[in-house]
Formats: C-alpha cells, sequence, structure tokens
C-alpha cells in the first residue's frame, strides 16, 4: 500500500446544512422556507415524498453531532445558519434562532471544534422566494440585514464564514432547470452584487464563497483541450472568473451577458464529486451549448446516478485551480460518496474516501494550497429532491427511531487513522 502524508497543520472535518440535518421545521419562531414548500406540496417532486420536517432532529440532538465529530478528533465543523430562524418575515431577530446556534457555536468550541459557518445552503424564506427570491435586485439588501445579524450575533467566535453554497446550483437549479422558473442571470447578479461592493470584506473577517464542479476530460481524441477547456468554464469559469482573476472578467469564451466584478478574500471553498467525459460538442461557438458530457463506464458508480468516482478529477481539477487563478487558498468544503438502503457497511465509500483523499496529496505535493477537508456529510441526511433514498452520512441514522442515535459507519474508523496519522493508505 502507498501512504500519502498531509502537511502538519493540514485541517480534517465534516459538514452539514440546516434544512438537510436541522428538523424542527415550524418551531421557535422558525418561519417556512422554499423547502418546507416544496417538500409539503401534494405529490411534491422529493422522490421519496419525504420531508425536512424531522430529518436528523439536529435542533435537538445537535451535542451527538458534536459528540460524533469529537469521537472522530475533528477539529472543524462546516454547518450551516436557517436564515429563517435568524430573521422574522418583518425583518425582526429571532432571539430563539439565535440561541439555537449560540449553544451549538459554544458547544463546538467547548471540545476544540472550530465552527466554518455557512450563511446560505438554499433554504430561502419563502416570503422572500414570493417577492422574487433572488431574481429580485430587493434581495441584496434583506440578506446584507440578514449577515449583519449573524456578523453582530456570532463573529465574536466564528472567524471564518462562507456566504453561499453553490450558487450555480441555487440559480441555475433553483431557477433555471425546473425547480422554479425564473431568470438565471439576474439571480447570479443579485448573488455577486454583494461581493462586487466588498460588502463582506468591509463587515467580517474571513469570508469566502463555495463554488461546485466536477472536473472535464476528453472523451476521446476527437475532443480538442479548447472544447474541454470550455466546459470547465462552464462548470466553473463562469462563477470562480469573477471572484478570482484580477480584471473580474469572464472567460472569454463564456461571453456571458452578465455584468459583475468581484473580488473575494478569505478561504475559497470547493465542492468536488465527480468528473465527466466531454464529447464532440455541438457547435463551439455556441456560447450558450451546454457541453455534450458523459461517464466512462468503468467508473465506480454510487447509489446516485450522477456519482461516479474519479479520483484522477480531484488531482487534475486542484492543478487547474492552480494554473488558471494563481494558486489560492482552498478549502475542500465537500467531496463523498452515496449508499443505499441503511447501512454501516459502507465500503464503497472508504474506498472512494481513501483514493480522493490520495490525490488531494498528491495536488498538494504538487504545489496546490489546500488547507482543509470537511467530507460531506457527518451524518445520512434530507438529500434534497432524493430525499432519504441517497445517504452521504459517515454515520447512519435510522430516521424512524425518535432518539436518532447517530450509527458510525466503517468510514468512520478511516477518518480517525486520517486524522490520528495525518496520512492515508491506498
Ligand atoms: C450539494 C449540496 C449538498 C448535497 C451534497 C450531495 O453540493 O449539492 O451542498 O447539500 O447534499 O452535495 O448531493
Amino acid at each position: 500500500a502507498e501512504i500519502y502524508n498531509f502537511p502538519n497543520n493540514f485541517i480534517w472535518g465534516a459538514a452539514s446544512a440546516s434544512y438537510q440535518i436541522e428538523g424542527a421545521w415550524n418551531v421557535d419562531g422558525k418561519i417556512p422556507s422554499i423547502w418546507d414548500t416544496a417538500s409539503h406540496k401534494n405529490n411534491s417532486s422529493i422522490r421519496d415524498g419525504s420531508t425536512g420536517d424531522d430529518a436528523g432532529m439536529s435542533y435537538y440532538y445537535y451535542e451527538k453531532d458534536i459528540q460524533a465529530l469529537k469521537d472522530i478528533g475533528f477539529e472543524v465543523y462546516r454547518f450551516s445558519i436557517a436564515w429563517t430562524r435568524i430573521l422574522t418575515k418583518a425583518n425582526q431577530v429571532n432571539q430563539k434562532g439565535i440561541d439555537y446556534y449560540n449553544k451549538v457555536i459554544d458547544g463546538l468550541l467547548d471540545v476544540g471544534i472550530q465552527p466554518l459557518v455557512t450563511m446560505y445552503h438554499w433554504d430561502l424564506p419563502q416570503y422572500l422566494q414570493d417577492l422574487g427570491g433572488w431574481t429580485n435586485p430587493a434581495i441584496v439588501k434583506y440578506f446584507e440585514v440578514y449577515a449583519d445579524t449573524l456578523f453582530a450575533s456570532f463573529g465574536d467566535r466564528v472567524e471564518e464564514w462562507i456566504t453561499f453554497n453553490e450558487p450555480k446550483t441555487f440559480c441555475n437549479g433553483g431557477y433555471g432547470e425546473g425547480w422554479d422558473a425564473p431568470e438565471i442571470k439576474t439571480a447570479h447578479a443579485n448573488v455577486y452584487h454583494l461581493y462586487k461592493n466588498k460588502y463582506f470584506t468591509k463587515q467580517q473577517g474571513k469570508v469566502g464563497i463555495c463554488l461546485d464542479t466536477t472536473f472535464s476530460f476528453p472523451a476521446n481524441e476527437n475532443v480538442t483541450d479548447e472544447l474541454v477547456d470550455k466546459a470547465m468554464h462552464f462548470s466553473l469559469g463562469r462563477y470562480a472568473n469573477p471572484i478570482y482573476s484580477a480584471d473580474g472578467d469572464y472567460p472569454s469564451v463564456m461571453r456571458e451577458a452578465i455584468d459583475q466584478r468581484v473580488k473575494m478574500k478569505g478561504e475559497d471553498a470547493l465542492n468536488y464529486y465527480t468528473s465527466n467525459l466531454i464529447k464532440p460538442s455541438l457547435n463551439p461557438a455556441d456560447s450558450d451549448s451546454e457541453i455534450d458530457s458523459s461517464f466512462d463506464p468503468s467508473w465506480k458508480r454510487s447509489a446516485s446516478s450522477w456519482l461516479v468516482s474519479v479520483p484522477e478529477g480531484l488531482y487534475h481539477l486542484l492543478l487547474w485551480i492552480k494554473d488558471h487563478y494563481n494558486n489560492p487558498l482552498v478549502y475542500i468544503t465537500e467531496n463523498g460518496w452515496s449508499d443505499l438502503p441503511m447501512t454501516t457497511e459502507d465500503d464503497g465509500r472508504v474506498e472512494y474516501l481513501r483514493e480522493h483523499l490520495a490525490t488531494m496529496s498528491r495536488a498538494i505535493t504538487d504545489g496546490c494550497r489546500v488547507e482543509a477537508y470537511t467530507v460531506w456529510s457527518l451524518t445520512d441526511n434530507f438529500e434534497w429532491m432524493k430525499g432519504y433514498t441517497e445517504r452521504f452520512g459517515i454515520y447512519a441514522i435510522n430516521f424512524t427511531d425518535p432518539e436518532r442515535p447517530r450509527i458510525p459507519k466503517k468510514s468512520v474508523d478511516l477518518m480517525k487513522q486520517v486524522v490520528r496519522d495525518n496520512f492515508v493508505e491506498v
């Protein structure tokens, strides 16, 4: 077996998101989110008809999450705060919401675990969606009030913040691919507007954004490097260039109509799960045509149709980012595998994590500035449109057990060894 080491100060942790784990959907002053609305619809689009009404009940059992993190020896916990617990419809502070997150943050710090807080992980207050949500420029002012409330309430203990989780997903997925109808580009414009005016860097310390992408490989020798690079710009450059590149310009290959110039500071977070093969595309000059992509049949599949294991994709992606954006500091804030049904024998996840940690180690050896890794996810949770039919936790949860014990899977032993030894064996 090969040993892959990590730098001494490398930070290990796990990730989660409020709507996916908390439950208590209508308790202690919380107002409805768009995911409460979506999952409560009659014959909703959620695959198993489930909701996040209860989920893993972290609102009540957050100490079980903290113990699960502590048992592994993790030093950071990436979780998100629900806007719908913090502000009422009248934009007033909901103290019980503040109290809950104070208990989580103080509980983590008491056992030496740093909170890495995502401000927005898709659970938009429904009343704001009723005003157009991210497509309405007024959302910027609402988000500034929310951000100020977070910084005022938790900024004394939370030193690193992630603003938005995957703008591509909630703008395109939320407004462009049918979960909801409205315009994609204005949604992006409003998200990036908050950076354009350096709003966050004026208010608080380290504030980053969390982008997601696959890595693109050529499907065959007919696929030009230019086309593969175009695919990477569709998937990442479109969202990263305005943040990283000096003039904040879009990659020329995109020629997007969006006019944002954003500057970033602090760590920027990256979610990587899988890669794809780029087949000879449609007319390359058509900058809006989605790239035609597929999977290599040899790539191992998970319980999720979109998730196949391509460890090399993480290596090449980190080098791509290093080369295109002048080697920024990166946290990997999501990377993981899904299984079904509930199981603790997650050999597929153990193999996936070993291989991806090894390629991450190689990328760091080759000069990439990756300083933290938080596995997706700490526990099985509500997997959005898939409900509970795809499980991403390194701890299993039986969602019919009122105590919701966090049951360690085999991958917990792997992560304990990685944290203890700061190396992974493949
Ligand atoms: C995402 C979200 C997570 C998902 C995870 C598995 O990246 O889509 O941040 O909430 O649950 O990625 O799909």
